[in-house]
């Protein structure tokens, strides 16, 4: 039986398990669209292709399996680079399928012609490009491979807009299987000698390729060996922040306390991330290539392995197969380094106590406080990037795995988007984004998405007037010299009701809770707006302070 390019596509997807794909549409991949008109996979249409490829991100880093996306050719497909940006240095597996020009008008510069074989090849694992329809399957399938393998990332895929009308015969799809690799015997054993003789231990979770049954074994795996455990920067849903067991963060603006303990910690199992800029406080906390502590560097990837940091022992798996291996480790007898893991947990417990004093009528910590008493555990948070975002990070207690979606590479913008396919994908739990005045106004629009496909959630807006990390970067710099950082925003309260949801404004701490609650039982996608005064930039220096502070 002859199908079109469009519509094998579209079986290969259903034969991958796919339930869902974002999108914005164009005239390059109409056989595509047209094919999705006969399926049962849910389509969001979105606003812009930044946002739709989040989305899709957000999909891949909540599920595991690639989030899949469709975008035309120049315009749309440079719009959703941003998210192909965050899926690359995050780790998470996507697929970005690409409407391109027809085959015979290729190397012309025709209307909106990229070649993203050559362009994006820094943006994913893989750019592939089908001229032959009848071999969807076999690249369709080696794209979730791909995306799924190793270390996970997105993979391009562009369609030739004439391939997918013509009719061919092709295999029927199969789904992919994703690849595993385990830890040897010799391995764990090796790892059990390097515990028996260390001083002081430490593991540092990471990177993806985790799951609940994961996130379970590396707690019982800590609890057993007394273990101190740290999150890797926005990876903190990977270990329940009020275990006993529990360090802290290890990423930006980290408890000096806890970056002395990485220092001066004997033995760091480094377990499925790659201890990258952010997380290494500038690559500080361990020397390169030769790191001070021994070093047993876990990840899905060998060529991650050595790459930065020569580890002592280097062991090619998934997190959770890694995990799954522990349980052949027998408990030992009372470990020597009981007493730290409790210090670093104290340390840890001070250190996300909110502030006593913020400046102005607005103080975040008391609004913090209120989310950590009236927010159930499976709350999934999403952000992007922004001074705002410390509040979240350094204040909130993650409990829970999948209650995180959050850009190890800084990407303003992606809270919502993020939200929105958060929200698809788990109606049943509520879903917060945190954003600043400028991240929000970034891909504000999906909340027409939102409202589109009545997907409640709930942004919190904090609004300073201003690109506030830049401006406390430049206050530092350059006291007194503001160039470029300052805002006037829209009223977040009408914006949302122009939408069609539920705005509210926050000028006062009080306000908050009955803010929240009501935006809550409205049971549509809601905007708080928070007025917050400019010089609370951080939770323990104010604007003033840091800009008085050079020279000094
Ligand atoms: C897409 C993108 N553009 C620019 C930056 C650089 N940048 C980092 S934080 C920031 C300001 C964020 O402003 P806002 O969202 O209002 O948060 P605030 O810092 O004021 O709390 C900027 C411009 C970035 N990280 N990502
Ligand atoms: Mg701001």
């Amino acid at each position: 039986m002859k199908r079109t390019g469009g519509q094998l596509i579209v079986e290969a997807l259903k034969a991958n398990g796919v339930q869902r794909i974002s999108c914005v549409p164009g005239e390059s991949f109409l056989a595509v669209l047209d094919a999705l008109h006969d399926s049962d996979i849910k389509v969001l249409v979105c606003r812009q292709e930044g946002g739709a490829a989040m989305m899709a991100d957000a999909w891949g880093r909540l599920t595991g399996e690639p989030g899949i996306c469709m975008v035309t050719r120049g315009p749309g497909a440079t719009n959703a680079s941003a998210g192909l940006h965050i899926a690359r240095q995050d780790s998470i597996p996507m697929i970005l399928f690409i409407g391109q020009v027809q085959r015979d008008a290729r190397e012309r510069e025709a209307f909106q012609e990229v070649e993203f074989r050559r362009a994006f090849t820094e943006f994913a694992k893989w750019v592939g490009e089908i001229d032959d329809a009848a071999r969807i399957p076999e690249f369709v399938t080696r794209a979730f491979a791909v995306a799924t393998s190793g270390r996970p990332g997105p993979v391009v895929l562009t369609l030739p807009e004439d391939m997918l009308r013509d009719e061919v015969e092709a295999p029927q799809a199969k789904p992919y299987t994703p690849v595993a690799a385990h830890p040897g015997r010799s391995q764990i054993n090796d790892l059990r000698q390097r515990l028996i003789t260390a001083e002081r231990p430490m593991v540092i979770l990471g990177g993806t390729r985790w799951d609940k049954d994961a996130v379970a074994g590396i707690e019982s795996f800590a609890e057993r060996f007394k273990l101190p455990v740290g999150c890797s920067f926005r990876r903190q849903m990977l270990f329940d922040h009020l275990h006993p067991n529990y360090a802290g963060d290890v990423g930006i603006g980290i408890n000096p306390a806890l970056a002395k303990e990485v220092k001066e910690a004997d033995l760091l199992i480094l377990l499925g991330g790659r201890f990258s800029e952010m997380p290494s406080s500038g690559y500080t906390l361990m020397d390169i290539p030769y790191p001070r502590q021994q070093l047993v560097h876990i990840h899905p990837d060998p060529s991650e392995l050595g790459r930065v940091y020569r580890p002592d022992l280097a062991i090619c798996a998934s997190p959770a197969d890694f995990v799954a291996a522990l349980s052949d480790l027998e408990t030992p007898t009372e470990p020597r380094w009981t007493e730290r893991t409790e210090r670093m947990h104290a340390a840890y417990l001070a250190w996300s106590k909110t502030p006593e004093k913020s400046p102005g009528a607005v103080h975040m910590g008391r609004i913090m406080d209120w989310i950590e008493t009236n927010t159930a555990d499976d709350t999934i948070f999403t952000n992007g990037a922004g001074n705002y975002a410390t509040w979240l990070h350094r204040f909130h207690r993650f409990r829970r795995f999948n209650t995180q979606a959050a850009p190890a590479s800084g990407s303003m913008g992606y809270g919502l988007p993020a939200a929105v396919a958060a929200k698809q994908l788990f109606p049943e739990r509520d879903v917060i984004c945190f954003a600043g005045d400028g991240c929000f106004m970034m891909h504000g629009q999906e909340f027409a998405t939102a409202v589109q496909y009545g997907l409640p959630l709930i942004a919190l807006v904090i609004n300073n007037g201003m690109y506030g990390t830049i401006r406390m970067h430049q206050e530092r710099e350059y006291p007194g010299r503001v160039s470029a950082t300052a805002l006037n925003n829209p009223d977040f309260a009408a914006l949302a009701h122009a939408y069609g949801g539920h705005g509210e404004t926050v000028r006062v701490t009080e306000d908050f809770g009955p803010a929240f609650e009501r935006a809550r039982a409205s049971g549509k996608p809601a905007i708080i707006e928070i007025v917050l005064d400019p010089e609370a930039i951080t939770p323990s220096r104010t604007l003033t302070e840091i800009s008085q502070a050079k020279g000094r």
